[in-house]
């Protein structure tokens, strides 16, 4: 199956919800088109007030002879506003370890983002290495290990000096230090899930980020938010409050697959213009890739990808 048969398909619950409903604003008329349909529709699929409205302005203009066409219009403007929203996971060469710090909420798919980037890194031939800075949540260490070991990827658990209480930013310093003498293409720094409104955690976070700057300065070289696709807009309260500890270079939207949601991806983007690294679409290692802006526009409202 190919990446963009799995987005469309992994789309189907929100696109379920807008093609037929979006059909209806079309049938119910005749050939006319109820735009405040059109536009119940796009906020029930998520999108937010503001971008639905504008759409639906942008669409006021058009004549619509079959509600295939409608569709279609729907897509583009979708597409239009995302076109600058995919920015495709990526490491640059370097000699130095690229240190990549995962945040996000406690469930969000962050370990099992970690693995499904690192796949993509050891089949481009990059050595990758992890940190196990989840020290919060029993089990997480462990669940990083059993990952680790299936991906044939190191750990990093402990650390000289180590007291009976794991500190997460002393981890992190010692994992990234030792990636580096050994050359190390790429360490990631799993976390903690917190609430975001866990003041402490929150601070821990930006600890963590800023302990590995004594390593690298320029590290953290990517911050990466993961956001439960589930969540839909509540995922944009989450990134703001992430933005204020921690600069974040870009997000993986998880669980695209279990959502009906997905169009809340649309107003974010026209709100914070944070790019997008990548989406996933179910809890395989090769469920995770690029937003295909294309397809994505087109599958949230059931329409087959242009290419
Ligand atoms: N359907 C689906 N499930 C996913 C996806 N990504 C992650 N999951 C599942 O979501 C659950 C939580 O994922 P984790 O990777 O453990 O999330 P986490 O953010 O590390 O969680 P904590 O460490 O508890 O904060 C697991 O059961 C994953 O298999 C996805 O894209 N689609
Ligand atoms: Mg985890």
């Amino acid at each position: 199956m190919t990446w963009l048969s799995k987005l469309r398909d992994g789309l189907k619950k929100s696109s379920q919800l807008l093609e037929n409903s979006i059909r209806g604003a079309f049938s119910k008329n005749g050939s006319n088109v109820s735009f405040e349909d059109v536009f119940d529709s796009l906020v029930c699929g998520d999108m937010g007030v503001e971008t639905s409205e504008e759409i639906c302005n942008e669409l006021k203009r058009q004549k619509f002879n079959t509600a295939e066409e409608l569709l279609i219009k729907v897509a583009e403007s979708i597409e239009q506003r995302l076109s600058s929203a995919s920015k495709p996971f990526n490491v640059p060469k370097s000699d130095s370890t690229h240190i990549i710090l995962m945040a996000g909420v406690n469930g969000s798919g962050k370990t099992t983002s970690i693995a499904k980037l690192t796949k993509q890194c050891l089949d481009r031939g990059l050595s990758v290495e992890w940190a196990a800075c989840d020290t919060f949540r029993a089990g997480a260490v462990d669940q990083l290990c059993v990952w680790g070991a299936r991906l044939g990827v190191e750990v990093y658990t402990t650390y000289p000096g180590q007291g009976a209480k794991v500190i997460p930013g002393a981890l992190a310093y010692s994992a990234a230090e030792r990636a580096q003498q050994k050359g190390t293409n790429v360490l990631f720094v799993d976390t903690a899930g917190r609430l975001q409104n866990n003041a402490p955690l929150m601070q821990e976070l930006g600890k963590v980020a800023s302990t590995l700057k004594k390593v690298d300065p320029q590290a953290p070289h990517q911050t990466l938010l993961v956001l439960d696709g589930t969540v839909g807009q509540n995922a944009f309260a989450q990134l703001e409050l992430f933005k204020r500890v921690v600069p974040i270079t870009g997000l993986i939207v998880s669980k695209l697959d279990g959502t009906s949601k997905a169009g809340f991806l649309v107003g974010m983007f026209a709100k914070t213009h944070t790019p997008i690294v990548a989406v996933g679409v179910g809890e395989k290692l090769d469920d995770m890739d690029a937003l295909d802006v294309n397809a994505f526009a087109r599958g949230l409202v059931g329409l087959e990808p242009q290419h």
